[in-house]
């Protein structure tokens, strides 16, 4: 299964971003869960970001579309189920760009539902012990608009798999800890272990995601 993986560069006070350095280590490893996998490292800016993931997209035309991003104030991973048609930066881009209630796409759906197996995703994390919660907002800012741009261009192209709309969605990494105490906190290895699992899941074809339920 050809799957796109993409995380971010680092922005403002993130100077190390986990969401990057787990693409990083996927295309050096390239083996396991991780093999056949193409991993891109978007710039956190809103144009940039969305014109190189659209183009992606269209080359690839993967089969799964596995955003990454950090969310420094949240202490859990976050599986996103929205995409707001919406970009409002309350700081600037790595390109200087602080877009204020924008739309992303003028004419597009105010709304998109992540196609991830979020629900199956969200029990294999919860089994290799790993804080994880479903979460309703990705935000406005680059993350919340490179799974909009992610989930328009699928739906645009038609790309579907195994009958449905190919599972395309966000997960929000939180800060990596240096050393996890007492259960609390994940390190870049167990973000990257996690990371690991949520392919597996996309690679089984976990249980797609039902109306009223992720
Ligand atoms: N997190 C930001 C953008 C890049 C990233 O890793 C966000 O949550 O929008």
């Amino acid at each position: 299964m050809a799957i796109l993986l993409t995380g971010f560069e680092p922005f403002g006070s993130v100077t190390r971003n986990p969401s990057g350095s787990i693409v990083e280590h996927v295309r050096s490893s390239a083996t396991g869960a991780f093999a056949g996998v193409a991993g891109e490292v978007l710039p956190t800016a809103f144009a940039a970001a969305g014109e190189r993931l659209r183009n992606l997209i269209r080359a690839h035309r993967p089969q799964a579309i596995l955003c990454l991003g950090v969310a420094a104030e949240r202490s859990a991973i976050d599986l996103e189920r929205i995409a707001l048609n919406l970009d409002d930066a309350e700081r600037p881009d790595n390109a200087g760009a602080a877009p204020r209630g924008r739309p992303i796409v003028p004419a597009g759906p105010v709304a998109y539902r992540s196609t991830l197996p979020l629900d199956a995703m969200h029990a294999a994390l919860q089994a290799a012990g790993c804080p994880v919660r479903l979460s309703n907002h990705a935000g406005t800012f680059v993350c919340n608009h490179v799974f909009y741009v992610a989930r328009h261009e699928v739906e645009r192209l038609g790309l579907v798999q195994a009958g449905a709309a190919v599972p395309c969605g966000l997960v929000h990494v939180p800060l990596p800890v240096e050393a996890e105490t007492d259960g609390h906190g994940l390190t870049l290895a167990r973000l990257i272990e996690a990371m690991a699992r949520c392919l597996e899941v996309l690679r089984a074809g976990g249980a797609a995601p039902r109306p009223g339920r992720s």
